[in-house]
């Protein structure tokens, strides 16, 4: 750990930062001692067509409930669009840059908004309504966001799935929350190749009978299959439409989306967030955490697929009225200069990236960096799992030159928004620590018996207190939003994240203390990969855990026990692999698959996971207490057969 490298603010930022140390103190101070005031001051940075007198109430005890703004009337895609035409109409609001470098595209504010009400028009022409569900499979292009924003405007509820998932992830994605439209494209593209949207969205269909319509936006322009009635040309759409559309009144508490989730048990859940209080929260941390400054380009290189897309790349930026980079492409391709590439070529003054994109580019040294002119670049971020010192400081010292700060910013797909991040003009940084909560953020560790643990400590780490972007409920099943967040440790927001807390009160995230991996900065549930493989017919039992990865934080290892009978082949390993890449999609590809006889479990039948992990990770000295093994010899047989 480097706990004592302490990296200060420099003067010549904190002199020009909207939030320097002083600032920052009386922010914390007056959220904590008032924060109805607080937050009523803070929601003037979005438009309201009524405002809200009602601002903060929520209870995390009995049945939880979160409102925050609930006598607020607002829409976010006029925060994000109208109130910008007078003052901005004309700069750029989605600079898009494509798979191939030579590809891309500037998309003002006016054009933007002419866009955003085409569709909306033709959702409403085919009978969107308010609280209506509309899913979106989309690449990265400019018509993802253009989607999530005509969803907005209309009031229906987006539920954007990511388009690396396969056809029956997208399937379940729609059924669980009746989804009455999809927006699709033909094909996307990433890293020179072709993804199969409108094909696999096809394959979905096929078990997904609330679907009744279908909007395909041409992207390679691809030949794909239209079916008559269903399945309508984005283009053909929304060419007649008028470029205007009333924004429909949305409560405060009324769905903006639905985000699907991956937990410790069962199927993914769908996060719910609402309209007032995520909007506040995405554009509060982007302008703060971010020190953003009217005109900058800023440029989060996260999916749209994800949480991170959806508050970093989408609502909080162009709710503050940024330059939102968007980009279609991976870091790796055409060569492993691309990141550095685009921040010459688009002049990035703010850089948001994952961890294992630092790490993989490390692997290759300084050279790809060095040769392209980083010189815009102002502000280093972070997010999607922990960052190791190493990364933290490759980062800082060769992307950033020394010159920009880096803030790494915990915050989960149920938060909204960022939590605990360093403020660029505020908070000394410490390589690997998220450093401090925000205003308003009540962070605390307990251990396992929900106790509180005082100074430095570790420990699971909890929220004590809402903020108004945090999730409202799991979608279809609020029994299972209490069960899961707030059941652990009565009272408290529990987010499954295990933390220390150091002398300065820093916190350093280190990682899930639930079922839950994060592979390459996607979550990932255990129990999702292992129903995938016990649906392969030669597959009897599967256990899966993390396993330490270089590149990807974590990599996925899967215990397999074969039905009797069946030979444990390179061939069925590899046909496992592809199982599962099926299944589920490419991210949930195992990295190890180890052939176990049998599992160590319980005399109860429990797999004893943290054994499996140990293994996994060839941590086989400290197996701890094994006592209560119902087949004790099983451990020494999966040691010895450890995947190397
Ligand atoms: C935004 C996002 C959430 C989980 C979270 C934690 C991990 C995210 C982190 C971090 C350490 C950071 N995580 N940011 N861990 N430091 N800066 O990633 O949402 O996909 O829901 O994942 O990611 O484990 O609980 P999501």
């Amino acid at each position: 750990m480097a706990d004592d490298t302490l990296i200060a603010v420099k003067p010549e930022i904190a002199v020009k930062a909207r939030i320097n140390a002083a600032r920052h103190a009386a922010m914390t101070q007056a959220a904590a001692t008032d924060p109805d005031r607080f937050w009523a001051e803070e929601a003037k940075r979005i438009a309201w067509i009524k405002p809200p007198t009602r601002i903060k109430n929520t209870d995390f005890s009995g049945t939880v409930s979160i409102k925050w703004f609930e006598d607020g009337v607002l829409n976010a895609s006029v925060s994000c669009l109208d109130r910008h035409l007078a003052t901005r109409g004309d700069q750029v609001a989605i600079l898009w840059e494509g798979d191939d470098p030579g590809s891309d595209l500037k998309v003002t504010y006016r054009e933007l908004h002419e866009r955003v009400c085409k569709l909306s028009n033709a959702l409403r022409r085919l009978g969107v309504k308010k609280g209506d569900r509309v899913c979106i499979y989309m690449p990265m292009i400019v018509e993802a966001a253009v989607a999530m924003l005509a969803c907005a405007r209309v009031g229906a509820v987006h539920s954007v799935v990511f388009g690396g998932f396969s056809p029956d992830s997208l399937a379940s994605r729609i059924q669980d929350s009746e989804c009455i439209v999809l927006i699709t494209a033909d094909e996307g593209r990433r890293g020179g190749r072709k993804v199969p949207l409108k094909a696999n969205a096809d394959e979905a269909l096929r078990s997904c009978p609330s679907i009744r319509h279908v909007i395909v936006a041409r992207n390679t322009g691809t030949a794909v299959a239209m079916q008559d009635g269903r399945d309508h040309w984005w283009d053909a759409m929304t060419a007649g439409e008028p470029a205007t559309a009333e924004p429909e009144p949305m409560g405060a508490e009324d769905p903006l989306f639905i985000l699907y989730t991956s937990g410790s048990t069962g199927k993914p859940k769908g996060v719910l967030h609402t309209t007032g209080g995520y909007m506040v929260w995405g554009s509060f941390t982007h302008d703060n955490v971010f020190d953003y400054r009217e005109g900058e380009i800023y440029w989060c290189t996260a999916d749209v697929g994800w949480v991170t897309g959806h508050t970093y790349i989408v609502y909080g930026p162009l709710a503050n009225g940024a330059t939102t980079l968007m980009f279609e492409g991976v870091p790796s391709w055409p060569d492993n200069g691309r990141f550095w590439q685009v921040v010459a070529k688009h002049k990035v003054n703010i850089f948001y990236t994952a961890p294992t994109a630092i790490r993989a580019l490390m692997r290759d040294g300084d050279g790809p960096v060095k040769k392209h002119d980083r010189s815009s670049l102002r502000i280093l971020g972070s997010v999607g799992e922990p960052i190791n010192p190493e990364a933290w400081l490759w980062y800082y010292r060769v992307v950033g030159d020394e010159r920009c700060p880096v803030v790494d910013t915990w915050w989960q797909t149920e938060t909204g928004g960022i939590l605990i991040s360093p403020l660029p003009g505020a908070t000394a940084q410490k390589p690997g620590s998220a450093t401090l909560p925000l205003p308003g953020v009540k962070p605390a560790l307990v251990d396992n018996d929900g106790k509180l643990l005082d100074g430095t400590a570790e420990g699971n780490l909890v929220l004590l207190d809402s903020w108004p972007g945090q999730m409202r409920t799991v979608y279809g099943d609020h029994e299972r939003f209490v069960q899961t967040y707030f059941s652990t440790f009565k009272g408290m927001y529990f987010t499954g994240d295990g933390a220390r807390r150091d002398a300065d009160g820093y916190y350093w995230i280190t990682g899930r203390v639930d079922d839950v991996i994060n592979v390459a900065g996607h979550r990932m549930g255990t129990a999702e990969v292992e129903s995938a493989l016990v649906a392969h017919a030669s597959v009897a039992e599967a256990a899966v855990v993390g396993m330490p990865h270089d590149i990807k934080g974590q990599g996925i290892y899967a215990y397999v026990t074969l039905v009797a009978g069946v030979e444990p082949t390179e061939a069925l390993r590899k046909e496992l692999v592809a199982w599962v890449r099926k299944e589920i999609g490419p991210i949930a590809s195992p990295d190890a698959i180890q052939w176990a006889p049998g599992l160590p479990k319980t005399r109860s039948g429990k797999i004893m996971r943290r054994i499996l992990r140990k293994i996994a990770a060839n941590e086989t000295s400290g197996l701890g207490d094994t006592s209560t093994l119902a087949d004790p010899a099983v451990v020494q047989e999966l040691i010895d057969n450890r995947v190397k």
